[in-house]
């Protein structure tokens, strides 16, 4: 049996998309090849995510990670070169262990990703397999293009207009392959421009490359989506393109009370409203309706609408196997969002994506609003089967590496299937 040995350990500070310090680690094996990787770092955080380590002081508003560079430099260098590695869960235990606290706030979860999707990297590499293939035999599923959601309008913690909700994003649901469902989003992001000029409203981004116009009333948003949808000659919904959104409700939620566009809000009114939302616009996913402790307004939320749209469960999971089966149990949510440094490993990613396919949750594979040039998770979903991405708009360079690694995917795998799998995202 192949075990992997690693010769050399080297990382770097760089700078992710929004201009603040992340970790980069290259992992050389006694083959020579070199695995590479960054970590990506949110803004809208779950409480319960994995721990960065960050310098403090004054360079950098204090986001600085020299000390998690440090400790890839050292302990985890010295870890890593001491002994060969039999599989990928060896590896992400070790460091665990290493790390000894359970957010892993003492090495940094950004230093510990980082190595981790490297060592996955360094498996596949080693067993001569694409990374995604590598994926699908580890977990055991069958590989599949995602359909992408394309976030072309941003708001909340990713944009410096007054709009709470975080995330409007389109899904080309009723394209025939992932190369027609990218010319599609880039179809409708480009009408939506257009739009938004049109309408005197400005044409600046957002963290993740969707517009941010000056706009406050997520009807307002959804309208000019919609009419971009059909500029574009597309059909809104289902069978063309649907609308998935992502209000990141931890952010507009204080003492019981939802705030959106001024007006407060009960949880149950809050219900409401998104019952309005999805019976008047062509939504087919909801991630983060309500805020995170909010754990009486999940189950009913999911109870009212769960069989009308996905209900995608973010900082509410935080990529935790433990709560996912918590979830499944509670019928907090439809699915799980998967983001690899919310868990800080890529094994304990696979744990979360085994315990919500075997619950019958679905899954969606998602970038972060401060992200790099590395397309892990662009093999990762593909090797998931899990069938959804969210990388960001169709647009700015982090966020297409994704999309064009899987289009790179496509290339060399034209038989890979291409759709969202589970019934909560069928017809009705
Ligand atoms: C989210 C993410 C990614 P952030 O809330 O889903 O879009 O944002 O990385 O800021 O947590
Ligand atoms: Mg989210």
């Amino acid at each position: 049996m192949y075990e992997l040995q690693i010769t050399g350990v080297r990382a770097l500070q760089i700078l992710d998309s929004r201009g603040y310090p992340t970790v980069k680690v290259w992992l050389t094996a006694a083959e020579g090849t070199v695995s590479v990787a960054s970590a990506p770092s949110g803004a809208s955080t779950g409480a319960h995510e994995a721990v960065e380590l960050r310098d403090g002081g004054q360079e950098y508003s204090g986001r600085g990670v020299q000390k998690a560079v440090t400790n890839v430099r050292g302990e985890i260098s010295e870890l890593l070169t001491s002994r060969s590695w039999k599989t990928l869960a060896d590896v992400d235990q070790a460091l665990l262990r290493l790390d000894g606290t359970p957010g892993k706030s003492r090495l940094g979860a950004n230093a510990i990703v980082a190595v981790s999707m490297a060592a996955t990297r360094a498996f596949a590499t080693a067993a001569g397999l694409p990374l995604h293939v590598w994926v699908a035999q580890t977990l055991g599923r069958a590989g599949r293009l995602p359909i992408p959601h394309f976030n072309v309008l941003n708001g909340g913690q990713h944009a410096a207009n007054p709009l709470e909700f975080q995330e409007f994003m389109i899904a080309p649901a009723g394209a025939p392959s992932f190369t027609d469902g990218l010319r599609w989003g880039s179809d409708v992001y480009h009408a939506l421009s257009r739009r938004l000029r049109q309408q005197g409203l400005a044409t600046g981004l957002g963290d993740e490359g969707g517009y941010a116009p000056a706009i406050a009333r997520p009807e307002e948003a959804l309208d000019l989506i919609v009419a971009a949808i059909e500029d574009a000659g597309y059909t809104p919904g289902r069978h063309g393109v649907a609308i998935a959104l992502d209000p990141a409700a931890n952010s507009f939620y204080a003492d019981g009370t939802y705030t959106v566009a001024g007006k407060a809000h009960t949880p149950e009114q809050m219900i409401s409203y998104y019952e309005k939302l999805i019976t008047d616009y062509p939504i087919w996913s909801l991630e983060d309706p309500l805020a995170e402790e909010d754990t009486g307004g999940w189950p009913a939320l999911t109870a009212a609408l769960g069989n009308r749209v996905q209900i995608v469960g973010d900082d509410l999971y935080v990529t935790s196997a433990d709560r996912v089966r918590d979830g499944i149990r509670d019928r907090s949510a439809t699915a799980v969002l998967i983001k690899p440094n919310q868990a800080g490993t890529v094994s304990e990613t696979f744990d979360t994506l085994t315990a919500a396919s075997e619950g019958g949750f679905g899954a969606m594979v998602s970038h972060r609003s401060g992200e790099t040039d590395d397309t892990f998770v662009a093999d990762l979903v593909v090797g998931s089967g899990c069938g959804q991405l969210k990388s960001g708009a169709p647009a700015r360079g982090e966020r297409v590496a994704k999309y064009n690694r899987l289009l790179e995917i496509t290339d060399e795998d034209p038989l890979l299937p291409y759709g969202p799998t589970g019934t909560h995202l069928n017809d009705q």
